[in-house]
């Protein structure tokens, strides 16, 4: 039986990623236990970079059947250029991701000759029989192609996988870890080993477009399965930190007590971090969860105002929030992150003012770093479809201006400690807010981020972080290059003396 050869590839990007995509390990696991030959290439692994040169190079001399390519909304306009490139190889291209799921057509209009709709694993095989000569194009479920007739041709849908546990476990050995991390030891510099436990989520934000692919049924690994994949990968790999990347892993409490109970017995030393939803909260699961060495707890809190979250959907009240936080503070967890999404088409500086009076109730015994961000109109939204028109911001991905990933590649002193205050050195590209509004955000940011620091560091150190954090943006917004040279040993001084690491979530935990 002759095997199918299949490139994967994550396209170069403007900005290098240290995140090992598990997209492309889930489908090369797949490949790899159907007997199948595979390349995976990464031009993104900052220790790996791989230009168009080397790319070509190396695909031409792997001569596969077809490329399997992976594509993220944030570098699109630079991966359909480089897409132009690579269909002069003449090798069929096969690309998948949320956004080929929001968006086939306008995939297909750029150098692409199938798009994969929905899950992955049971595609690619078909895909593999297809170019082997041993099943019809038509047959394949959930894909689009263009017909001889220039019509876009839809198969029928891809049925979701019942059974997750009969997925193979994802295996990295077509990621070497020293691409990722610069070293042959995986605990010189211990990246995140992602765990999908779950797929597909129920509730609806207007801002999220996670049902795409797995759609809003709810399906879960048993957590002996997900224990199996963690001590495969302890063992293989020397993996001891594992981010739970679920959209909603603990919604079946006593699957997580369970996981736990296994996690406990354990020859590894391991540590999870995870998000979840701040009111699926409870108090023996929690216990449970902090036992088993859950010690990074992120939630999408969104906003501390009823009515934006019931207009964002998000089902929860402030006072739930605050449920939850007192759960939190119970069980003593040693600190919690949350982000806030600010600046949605229907608020005013009131709706900010509110937020902050909320956040400075949260127990003092509870540490917490929070991000702040505008929202941003990802396709298959609601938020999207609702906005699009109204704020001129039709496909906006395609639009270098709107989507160029790499804000400055200057770190300033303020980014020291803010660097998750995005609305501090992003722009907006899609409100059309008002200078009233840009102020009024540029305020909370510092609110907000003033009542975490506070909690972190004595009164002193807390205040000349603060007023050189504010002289730092001041003088970045006129110049980034003269912060550098003004603010440079103050960022020494306290680069010296770790005060950086403190705001750090991972070194706190
Ligand atoms: C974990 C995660 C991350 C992690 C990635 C970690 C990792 N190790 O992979 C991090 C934190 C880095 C991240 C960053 C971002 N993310 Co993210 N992320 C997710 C999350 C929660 C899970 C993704 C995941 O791992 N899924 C598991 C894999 C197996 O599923 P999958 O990627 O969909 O792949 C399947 C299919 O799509 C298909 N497939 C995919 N590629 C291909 C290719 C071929 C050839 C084929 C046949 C099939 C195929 O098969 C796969 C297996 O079934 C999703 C939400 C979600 N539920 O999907 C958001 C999500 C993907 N992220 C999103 C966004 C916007 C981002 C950011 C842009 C956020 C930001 N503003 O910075 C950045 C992008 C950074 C970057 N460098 O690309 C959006 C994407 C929106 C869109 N329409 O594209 C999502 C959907 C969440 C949301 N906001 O709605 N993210
Ligand atoms: S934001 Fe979270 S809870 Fe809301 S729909 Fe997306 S994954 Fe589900």
């Amino acid at each position: 039986m002759t095997n199918c050869k299949v490139i994967l590839l994550n396209p170069p990007t403007a900005v290098p990623s240290s995140e090992i995509l598990l997209n492309l390990v889930y489908l090369s696991s797949t490949l790899k236990k159907a007997g199948h030959d595979f390349l995976v290439l990464d031009a993104t692994a900052p220790f790996h970079l791989l230009n168009e040169e080397e790319l070509e190079q190396q695909i031409l001399q792997f001569s596969p059947h077809f490329i399997g390519v992976t594509i993220t909304i944030t570098y699109i306009p630079q991966t359909y250029e480089y897409l132009k490139c690579l269909k002069k190889l003449k090798i069929p291209i096969v690309a998948g991701s949320p956004h080929a799921n929001c968006c086939p057509e306008e995939v297909l209009q750029h150098s692409v000759d199938i798009v994969a709709i929905g899950e992955g694993e049971d595609t690619i095989l078909d895909l593999a029989k297809y170019f082997l000569g041993r099943k019809k194009i038509e047959d394949i479920a959930g894909i689009c192609f263009i017909k001889k007739d220039d019509s876009v041709c839809y198969t029928s849908k891809r049925p979701l996988i019942k059974n997750l546990d009969t997925i193979p476990f994802p295996d990295y050995d077509a990621f070497p870890i020293v691409y990722y991390t610069g070293s042959h030891n995986p605990f010189s510099n211990p990246i995140f080993w992602s765990v999908f436990s779950s797929r597909g989520c129920h509730y609806n934000c207007i801002f999220c477009s996670s049902h795409n692919v797995f759609g809003r049924t709810y399906r879960a690994r048993s957590p002996q399965n997900v224990f199996q994949e963690i001590e495969f990968l302890a063992e293989k790999y020397g993996a001891r930190i594992f981010a739970f990347q679920d959209d909603e892993a603990f919604i079946n409490k006593d699957r997580i007590i369970e996981f736990c109970g296994l996690v406990k017995k354990s020859q590894f030393a391991l540590k999870f971090s995870a998000q979840l939803r701040i009111d699926s909260l409870d108090e023996q699961m929690l216990s449970e969860m902090l036992s088993a060495c859950f010690c990074r707890l992120a939630f999408g809190i969104e906003s501390f105002n009823d009515e934006t979250l019931q207009k964002i959907n998000k089902i929860y009240t402030v006072s739930d929030i605050h449920e939850g936080f007192k759960i939190l503070e119970k069980i003593h967890f040693p600190a919690i992150y949350f982000n806030n999404i600010i600046g949605f088409p229907w608020e005013t500086p009131e709706h900010f003012k509110k937020n902050i009076q909320e956040m400075s109730i949260i127990p003092k015994s509870l540490i917490f770093f929070s991000s702040t961000a505008t929202p941003i109109p990802y396709p298959g939204t609601k938020l999207y479809d609702q906005y699009h028109k109204q704020y001129g911001f039709t496909e906006w991905w395609l639009d270098l201006k709107r989507n160029s990933p790499s804000p400055s590649k200057i770190n300033a002193f303020f980014m020291l400690f803010l660097s998750d205050q995005l609305c501090l050195y992003i722009d907006d590209v899609f409100w059309d807010y008002s200078p009233q509004m840009k102020r009024a955000i540029t305020d909370f940011c510092w609110k907000n981020s003033s009542i975490y620091l506070r909690r972190l560091f004595p009164f002193s150190e807390y205040l000349l972080i603060f007023i050189f954090s504010k002289i730092s943006h001041r003088i970045w917004k006129f110049s980034p290059q003269l912060e550098k040279i003004l603010l440079y040993p103050v960022a020494w001084v306290a680069k010296r003396l770790k005060l950086d690491k403190k705001t750090s979530f991972i070194y706190h935990t």
